[in-house]
């Protein structure tokens, strides 16, 4: 008779036919975390970022020190664990909400500051990581310019923004410069989620529902549709977005979106919702990637992809928020071509963010 030991359970996945690149993953300067409790102690602090980092921060909960502990290595514990999970490479982004809760003067240079980082260890790892370009929109101008920056000094081809500034968003064409430079050094932005703005967050916080659960998707979501319907697409046609958890449901979403859309713009209701040139769902097909950070879950990723194109879905673990390799295996084991898997492990990835 033989006994089920634990060297007989696959503890990590074996080698694929194709490279398993992850695309939403997160780290923390220590410097950051350092302005971030500064930011925390302050009386009037936003009530979503205390209900994330300051959690995050200050939990002696097994998750939240695991997060704290992985988030500011970028060398051999994260080296450990993606060879543990079996992933290749990294696409790395300064975590939520990065410098969007802090000053302008503040977020502008600490933005650079941490792209300065995130390209150090690139450098040094150069078969492993790949970065994004952290901006600040709270000043659009140098935003633009941290963008060029990254692009042509720093070899980084793609922008992260986590999602509204201090409940502003990027609809509002004062932003648009940011857009007009993503779309003319030909980089996507990585919309990530950030923390409910001050005037959403009560009843999602009041039953514990505002962040990754739940909230994260429906700001996010929202914040890509205000994108959408403000004509962002129109303005800036070649501009291309990547937004992760299965594009926040706005795949489930696309037929109620268009029928919705025409029925409120041609009853003319809202002065804020002007014509734009296609249907929702078309800028979604045609100016969206998404990602499966935080949902391994071959369903949905099969709808999304019957909506988008196998081409526009990409894989993501979202590590450390999410580190499972249970997750790695069962997208390895979904029912899909060989041709397909490997695109959205891989080959869609090194298109996306030019990986060579
Ligand atoms: C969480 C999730 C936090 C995600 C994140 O950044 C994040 C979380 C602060 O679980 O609190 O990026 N996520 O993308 O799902
Ligand atoms: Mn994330």
């Amino acid at each position: 008779m033989s006994t089920v030991t634990a060297e007989d359970k696959p503890s990590r996945p074996g080698r694929a036919p194709y490279l398993r690149i992850a695309t939403e993953e997160a780290f923390a300067p220590p410097e950051m975390i350092d302005i971030y409790r500064k930011i925390l102690a302050k009386s009037d602090v936003d009530p979503g970022f205390k209900g994330l980092m300051g959690f995050y921060m200050s939990s002696p909960s097994a998750r939240a020190r695991h997060i704290m502990r992985c988030l500011t290595d970028l060398d051999q514990l994260r080296l450990q664990h993606m060879d543990e999970c079996g992933i290749d490479m990294q696409v790395i982004a300064l975590t939520a909400p990065g410098v969007q809760v802090m000053d302008k003067a503040t977020a502008v240079s600490f933005s650079q500051l941490a792209n300065d980082q995130l390209a150090e260890a690139v450098r040094k790892h150069p078969t492993r990581f790949v970065g994004m370009i952290a901006v600040a929109p709270q000043d659009p101008t140098a935003a633009a310019k941290e963008i060029e920056r990254g692009v042509t000094r720093l070899g980084m081809n793609s922008v992260v923004i986590n999602s509204h500034t201090q409940g502003e968003y990027l609809s509002d064409p004062k932003f648009w410069d940011i857009f007009a430079a993503a779309e003319s050094h030909n980089v996507p932005i990585y919309l990530h989620p950030n923390s409910l703005p001050a005037n959403m967050i009560q009843p999602f916080q009041a039953c514990g529902l505002d962040g990754a659960i739940y909230g994260f998707g429906v700001e996010t979501g929202l914040h890509a549709l205000r994108i959408i319907t403000a004509g962002v697409f129109d303005r800036f046609p070649r501009l291309q977005l990547i937004i992760g958890h299965m594009g926040e449901a706005l795949p489930f979403w696309a037929y109620r979106l268009d029928y919705m859309h025409r029925a409120t713009v041609l009853s003319q209701r809202y002065e804020s919702m002007k014509p734009i040139k296609k249907k929702p769902s078309d800028y979604l097909r045609e100016n969206f990637f998404i990602t499966n950070s935080g949902v391994a879950w071959e369903p949905a990723i099969k709808f999304s992809q019957s909506i988008l194109g196998v081409d526009r879905v990409l894989y993501a673990m979202d590590y450390p928020y999410q580190y499972q390799v249970d997750e790695v295996i069962a997208m390895d084991n979904m029912a899909m071509s060989a041709q397909d898997k490997k695109k959205f492990f891989q080959t869609n990835a090194q298109a996306v963010f030019k990986i060579a």
